[in-house]
């Protein structure tokens, strides 16, 4: 398909939306099983979506789905298969060359396979085979500590994550970095000094009494669609929505919902937000600081003309803690800097503060956007702030809402899949297997990478996902890859990760969550936890993909009676027989949240996990909430000031992508088709540094550590983003990131903001197409 840029003018959802779920569906060759799946999409006694954590409500629509619900669904149950023939037909160093659409494309993997260095193919072995391997290998590793890294995705069940982190620490060591770490970690690290705990505070309830959103750097329309229902119910009572955004993306600013055959019709879309603020990749910490200081002095005049107070004292009085620093540094701030900064105008800042400090419950929203920065810990703190300043937390209607991606993200995390030792009750579960559980804090995605690079690290276990295309500095992580002993790639489709091969490598296929599990003990299901902190259960309803896959709790148990000592407190055979027996486990480790586990987790919305902050119970060191100050407005200091050359890179999702899995090549909300080598530019910056629309350049990242990294190939779009401020995708862009490139505190990659320079690859205009169509 020619690749074409034109603004697209519909609103998000809509018939665009309902065309696009045909074209995948018709694609993956699932029409008629899609359908009944769907109606379980999201359902009790259904299963969760495998798409995003967004929450799964008590009363769910008839059709609990969206756009990206469907490709999810579609593309795990698709008709196509990747056999052994496959891979007997092309070289892992051809597969090479494939792009990551390409190689999802030959549909579920459906046996285990082995790498076989003499013909460069990947070639089926026996279950029994591997797994007896894999355990030699992993037992042979000498520095238990360092040398194995066992990492996994976000969608891995609580289940799963259970029994994985178990087996970890069994092993030695708390080497368990996961997708999160490249997301929201940040939160992780930022809302527990804050607030004491790592999660949000608000749930679907709140979202229906608040009277105030406001939203920083989070892409609801493509990210977490069925979010845009509750906000359209909000935008219809009048509730303001304010948005901070370098890109007027289109799920933020109108909707027609697909599922209501009325609004099909006639065409009615809701607006959705009521204020549309394009800041400045990175300027949010200024814009917040801005709002603060505005809602600040608001209160102050107010107070000094015998008015009523703009913030809640009392409630600063009774529960906080650090706000009088924190209003002095706000009163510090100088206009001009904030302006600067965030590329706003002081007005804006102050017309959101305006309807912030006469609005009621008020939520606070936010996503990459502010996690992925060099200063998001800060940035994430600073959005805590504005909402404790006037009591929005620990109220109805009001919150902390940070959005997860992956689907269990959250709940893999409270199942103890973390790197840091202080974040799960290791004694506890030292005590309930008859243990010493490692205190040695492990590696994160970062220090994973670093230890890769240093040679340290001997075997990498991979549970879902595709780590080596999801992290930064592929130049160099895909050569170091090459030098690791073991790479055990447990996937259900094929990833460029599968096509780095250590010595030893394999891929094992495995069941998908919308799949029957069943073993001697008959079906077995799965849970998992949404972003608002609710545990679901789980029920698969097709037969798996092959009779060879098993499950990924299989997989464990039977790894893990070969690696480790024999241990009667741990009962791997159980567990892979019932589920349920694995549940018991968690409910013994965590029982204040986990307690009826069973029968919990098929009540209509699941269950709630204990969330102290939702009741101003604040588990923070004072025991308050705090009141943090950001040690000062410094410019990034991995960034050389951006001036006249250097330009600031974020990293994008399109709306045909699930990370590095690439539905195809259209981002239909931003209105680029069939390419995704692009660069968004202002159409200033084009002019400025004498680019033409629609030619190739070479993006470099600007770094003094001696290493030159560079992508070539981008076709220049004129695009409506701040001056400065350039978009390409992810995972496409990853390259350019140096691996220390990250939030401070949490060590999330700064992928939202990569200094580059831009570079032309000569005059000719490849794709004229790319000019600016309006119409
Ligand atoms: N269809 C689909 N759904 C997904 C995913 C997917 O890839 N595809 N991924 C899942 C996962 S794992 C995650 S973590 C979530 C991610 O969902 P999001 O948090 O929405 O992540 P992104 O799409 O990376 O970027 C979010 C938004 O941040 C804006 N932005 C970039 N830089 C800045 C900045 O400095 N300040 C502000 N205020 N905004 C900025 C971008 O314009 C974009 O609109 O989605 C989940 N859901
Ligand atoms: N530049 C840049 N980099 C980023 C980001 C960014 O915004 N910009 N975002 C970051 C974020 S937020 C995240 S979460 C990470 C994502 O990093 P990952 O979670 O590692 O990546 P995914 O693309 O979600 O993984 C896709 C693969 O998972 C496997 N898979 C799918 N379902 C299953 C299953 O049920 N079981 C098993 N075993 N395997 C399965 C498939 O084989 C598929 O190829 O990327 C991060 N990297
Ligand atoms: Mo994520």
């Amino acid at each position: 398909m020619k690749p074409t840029y034109k603004p697209y003018r519909l609103p998000s959802g809509g018939w665009g939306s309902a065309r696009s779920v045909g074209n995948i569906v018709r694609r993956e060759g699932v029409i008629g099983s899609a359908g009944i799946a769907l109606s379980r999409h999201n359902k009790v006694d259904g299963y969760q979506c495998n798409s995003c954590a967004w929450v799964k409500p008590a009363s769910p629509l008839p059709f609990e789905f969206c756009e990206n619900g469907v490709k999810a669904v579609a593309w795990e149950l698709t008709a196509h298969r990747c056999t052994p023939a496959f891979f007997a037909e092309h070289t892992v160093t051809e597969l090479r060359g494939w792009d990551d659409y390409h190689l999802e494309q030959p549909g579920r993997l459906t046996h285990p396979l082995r790498y076989d260095a003499a013909t460069d193919k990947y070639v089926p072995v026996s279950w029994g085979h591997a797994i007896e391997e894999i355990a030699r290998e992993l037992h042979a590793v000498e520095d238990k500590l360092k040398g194995t890294v066992f990492y996994s995705s976000g969608r891995l069940s609580n289940e799963a994550s259970y029994l994985y982190q178990l087996f970890a620490r069994l092993y030695g060591n708390n080497n368990l970095p996961d997708s999160s770490n490249m997301c929201h970690e940040t939160t992780s690290v930022a809302q527990p000094v804050s607030i004491g705990q790592g999660v949000g505070t608000v749930d679907l309830g709140d979202f229906g009494q608040t009277e105030c959103l406001l939203f920083f750097g989070q892409n609801p329309g493509s990210n977490s669609p069925r979010m845009l229902h509750p906000l359209q119910e909000a935008s219809q009572r009048g509730v303001p929505i304010i948005t901070y955004n370098p890109l007027r993306e289109r799920g933020l600013e109108r909707f027609l919902n697909p599922q209501s055959p009325t609004e099909m019709l006639t065409g009615k879309e809701t607006r959705i937000s009521s204020q549309y603020h394009q800041v400045e990749n990175g300027g949010d910490l200024a814009a917040l600081a801005g709002i603060g200081k505005a809602v600040l002095s608001a209160h102050d005049e107010s107070l000094a003309k015998g008015g009523p107070a703009v913030l809640d004292l009392a409630f600063i009085a009774e529960h906080t803690q650090g706000f009088d620093r924190y209003a002095d540094w706000l009163r510090a701030q100088d206009w001009d800097e904030l302006e600067r900064r965030s590329g706003l105008h002081r007005a804006d800042m102050e017309a959101t503060a305006r309807v912030y400090a006469a609005a009621g419950p008020t939520i606070g929203i936010y996503g990459m956007g502010l996690t992925q920065h060099r200063a998001g810990v800060e940035t994430v703190q600073m959005l805590v702030n504005l909402l404790l300043m006037r009591g929005n937390i620990g109220r109805r209607g009001a919150g902390i809402c940070p959005v997860r991606g992956h689907s269990n993200v959250q709940g893999q995390r409270t199942m103890g899949v973390t790197e840091k030792p202080e974040l799960f009750p290791l004694d506890r579960l030292g005590e309930q297997f008859g243990f010493v559980a490692p205190r040695e804090p492990g590696f994160n995605t970062v220090e994973a990478c670093e230890a890769i690079l240093k040679g340290e690290v001997k075997a990498f276990v991979m549970l879902g996902g595709n780590f080596v295309r999801a992290i930064p500095d592929h130049g160099q992580m895909e050569p170091a890859w090459r030098r690791l002993r073991l790479t055990v790639n447990v996937l259900t489709k094929l990833n460029r990760s599968a096509l780095l091969p250590g010595e030893v490598s394999y891929i094992l296929p495995v069941i998908g969550r919308l799949e029957k599990d069943e073993t001697a003990a008959g079906q077995q299901v799965l849970s998992m936890e949404d972003t608002s902190g609710c545990v679901h259960g789980n029920r698969g309803l097709r037969a798996p993909a092959s009779t060879h896959l098993i499950s990924e709790i299989r997989l464990l148990c039977e790894l893990a009676k070969q690696v480790l000592p024999a241990n009667e407190k741990v009962r791997w055979d159980a567990y892979m027989t019932d589920y349920a027996e694995i549940r018991k486990e968690i409910a013994a480790t965590l029982p204040e949240g986990f307690h009826d586990y069973e029968t919990r987790m098929w009540e209509p919305g699941g269950f709630q996990r204990d969330l102290p902050a939702k009741r101003r119970e604040w588990r923070t060191e004072s025991g308050r909430a705090q009141f943090v100050t950001p040690e000062a407005l410094d410019e990034d200091l991995d960034m050389p000031a951006v001036g006249h050359d250097v330009l600031r890179l974020m990293t994008l999702r399109s709306n045909d992508q699930f990370n590095t899995t690439v539905y195809g090549y259209d981002d239909r909300f931003r209105g680029i088709n069939g390419i995704r080598t692009v660069v968004l530019m202002n159409r200033s910056d084009i002019d400025r540094l004498g680019l033409k629309v629609g030619q190739a350049v070479t993006l470099r990242t600007v770094a003094d550590d001696g290493v030159d990294r560079h992508l070539s190939g981008l076709i220049v779009v004129a695009y409506d983003i701040p001056g400065g401020c350039i978009g390409g995708y992810y995972p496409e862009c990853n390259v350019l990131m140096p691996v220390w490139h990250y939030a401070v505190g949490s060590k999330t990659p700064a992928a939202k903001s990569i200094p580059v320079t831009i570079h032309s690859d000569g005059d000719a205009v490849l794709e004229p197409q790319m000019e600016y169509a309006t119409g």
